[in-house]
């Protein structure tokens, strides 16, 4: 009774918090995801060390930051920003709204924060990321549509992360004894604003042809974005909050 009680107490007083990867090769576009997600949702707090070096000044990491972050024109102060290539890990908490009140998700969208880990994606640093598979809840892995020599290295990576060891999981809170990725994949089909971009059709037909087998009963979807011009982000980030509510049950949020 003190049990249902608490547990109870806590979903109603707590917010729900659901870990997602960014993952992707390098210069795909996942930092500039994070920054514009960041303008966009600005109750976002980074927690994390990257921020402390990056107030330190230190070189190699980072986003330089630039005054006017009240603005609402999210692509103008993100183009005011300097992102380099990430060698760490860059964090941040946001609290998730949805776009409208009148979606009939909208009330399920309350009391939710998602945590967003940036990881490095030069190839060097790809064999780190399985550490972060057992925390997470989702994985957004975002693709360079323009970056036509590396769609085998794309699809072969998502392979890899779709088969990784680290998936099997027998422990009380999660029992996923037979190895499948357990949480939903959001692709991202990076950099539409550009003439050279391939579309969403000739990649789903290129290449990823063989991707949905391949993810097996992974709940995946291929959407296209432009992360420095905001275009389909917010849609992009509704479909994986509401796939992450469904998965409840597979993999249980935190509560902060
Ligand atoms: N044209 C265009 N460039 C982008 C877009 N997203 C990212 N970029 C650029 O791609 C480069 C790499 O971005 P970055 O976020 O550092 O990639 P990461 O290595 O995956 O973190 C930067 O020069 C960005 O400005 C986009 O949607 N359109
Ligand atoms: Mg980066």
């Amino acid at each position: 009774m003190f049990h249902l009680a608490s547990s109870l107490y806590t979903q109603y007083t707590k917010r729900e918090q659901y870990n997602i990867l960014i993952l992707g090769l390098d210069n795909a576009g996942k930092t500039t995801f994070l920054e514009h997600i960041k303008l966009l949702y600005p109750s976002s707090t980074e927690t994390n060390s990257t921020a402390k070096k990056k107030r330190k000044n230190e070189s190699g990491e980072g986003i330089e930051e630039e005054e006017g972050e009240s603005s609402n024109n999210t692509v103008k102060l993100l183009r005011q920003k300097r992102i380099f290539p990430t060698v760490g890990q860059n964090t941040t908490t946001i609290k998730f709204e949805g776009s409208s009140s009148d979606s009939p998700m909208s009330s399920q969208f309350k009391n939710i924060n998602l945590k967003f880990w940036d990881l490095g994606g030069q190839k060097s640093l790809r064999n780190m990321w399985s550490r972060y598979f057992k925390q997470c809840h989702g994985i957004i892995f975002i693709i360079d549509s323009t970056d036509t020599q590396r769609f085998q290295e794309c699809y072969d990576t998502l392979i890899e992360i779709a088969h990784d060891d680290s998936w099997i999981i027998d422990d009380e809170d999660n029992d996923n004894i037979d190895g499948v990725m357990n949480v939903p994949i959001l692709m991202l089909a990076n950099k539409q604003d550009l003439p050279q971009a391939v579309d969403l059709v000739s990649l789903k037909t290129g290449v990823f042809i063989q991707l949905v087998s391949e993810l097996e009963a992974t709940d995946s979807k291929l959407l296209p974005v432009s992360v420095l011009e905001n275009q389909g982000l917010k849609e992009s980030l509704e479909w994986l909050v509401t796939r992450l509510i469904y998965n409840k049950s597979n993999k249980r949020p935190e509560y902060k």
